[in-house]
């Protein structure tokens, strides 16, 4: 058994957490890790329920067809986020230093796992508790809303972070679309479920694969939640979540879903992959917080992804003038 040698805190990535509820033991989570053996194993996927994706269109419309539309972009920037005051992160680094489990742990090599993963057609399973259920192919979903750009912050639990122009638009256009109903209280997203095309699903066989995130209903209402569907002014790369995912600027990146196959409204708070690995270090809330440490390193400073920079945190991330009230008590 090789020495496991404690990266700097800033390296330790979402992995190593010790999911108990999971792994049986720590024999089988370092095996799993990759740190026994040859690290590779042949294990066959585990009581795994594939889950069911919408069917895209099958004679698609030229509207439905192309699922990235890129005479859409770039799209014009919103002024309430033009980003005056941040440094964009270098255009060509966040296509290459990705969290994308689903292809691989390894953020360097998301981008070039993910050849056989396919994007178009694409469609949008959107139900549950709303009075207009619907599933949206994305050619029609891009033709609806209105896209715009803008310049978030964006910051991982592993205490790295960039700024970046996303394109999309307000998750609650989509959901106003739908009509929620009043006994609505909390938003589901689910990835595409692919182990066909997504290598790491098998890796990690242990994990509550779908990937799942959800927001609670005020939360996701807020204007700052995008959909989006491009970045740096170009339809989104595979490894950055194309071809829509959810940004949640004030949160830890992993509440920003990648390549969201379905959405549904329901009454309780539903049950998250990182909250079910380990909900001490992945809460279902996830707000950015200098204040409050990961229980294995400190989250009151970040990593700049392209210049290496640290710098400090900031409490939700910089946004908090305008969520701060979802979470006043009394
Ligand atoms: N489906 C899915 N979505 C995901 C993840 C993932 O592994 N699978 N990783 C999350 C994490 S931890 C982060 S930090 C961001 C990274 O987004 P980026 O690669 O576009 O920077 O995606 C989030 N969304
Ligand atoms: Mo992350």
């Amino acid at each position: 058994m090789p020495n496991i040698i404690a990266p700097p805190s800033w390296r330790i990535p979402e992995r190593f957490v010790t999911p108990e509820a999971v792994f049986r033991d720590r024999r089988r989570f370092l095996q799993e890790m990759g740190f026994l053996g040859s690290g590779l194993l042949a294990a066959p996927l585990i009581g795994q329920a594939k889950d069911s994706e919408p069917a895209p269109a099958k004679s698609a419309s030229p509207a439905a067809a192309a699922t990235t539309k890129a005479g859409k972009y770039p799209a014009a920037r919103n002024p309430k986020f033009d980003g005056k005051g941040l440094q964009l992160t270098a255009a060509d680094v966040p296509g290459k230093y990705n969290n994308f489990y689903e292809f691989t742990t390894s953020k360097e090599r998301v981008h070039r796992m993910v050849d056989k993963f396919t994007i178009d057609p694409w469609a949008i399973q959107i139900g549950g508790l709303c009075e207009k259920p619907m599933t949206l192919q994305m050619g029609d979903l891009l033709s609806e809303f209105a896209l715009e750009e803008r310049v978030y912050r964006f910051r991982c639990v592993e205490a790295w972070s960039m700024v970046v122009p996303w394109t999309g638009f307000p998750l609650a256009r989509l959901l106003a679309k739908v009509q929620p109903k009043a006994e609505a209280k909390f938003v589901k997203f689910v990835t595409a479920m692919r182990p066909d095309q997504m290598p790491g699903i098998e890796r990690l066989h242990g994990y509550p694969w779908p990937y799942t995130e959800g927001l609670r209903i005020d939360e996701a209402m807020d204007d700052l939640v995008l959909l989006a569907t491009g970045i740096y002014g170009q339809p989104l790369p595979k490894q950055n979540g194309a071809p829509v995912r959810l940004v949640v600027p004030w949160k830890y990146g992993y509440k920003s879903i990648k390549s969201i196959a379905r959405i549904e409204l329901v009454a309780t708070q539903p049950a998250t992959l990182w909250e079910t690995l380990s909900a001490e270090e992945y809460p279902f809330e996830s707000n950015v917080d200098p204040k409050v440490p990961h229980p294995r390193w400190s989250q009151a400073t970040e990593r700049l992804v392209d210049t290496g920079d640290r710098v400090p945190t900031l409490p939700y991330n910089g946004y908090g003038d305008q969520v701060a009230k979802y979470y006043r008590k009394g």
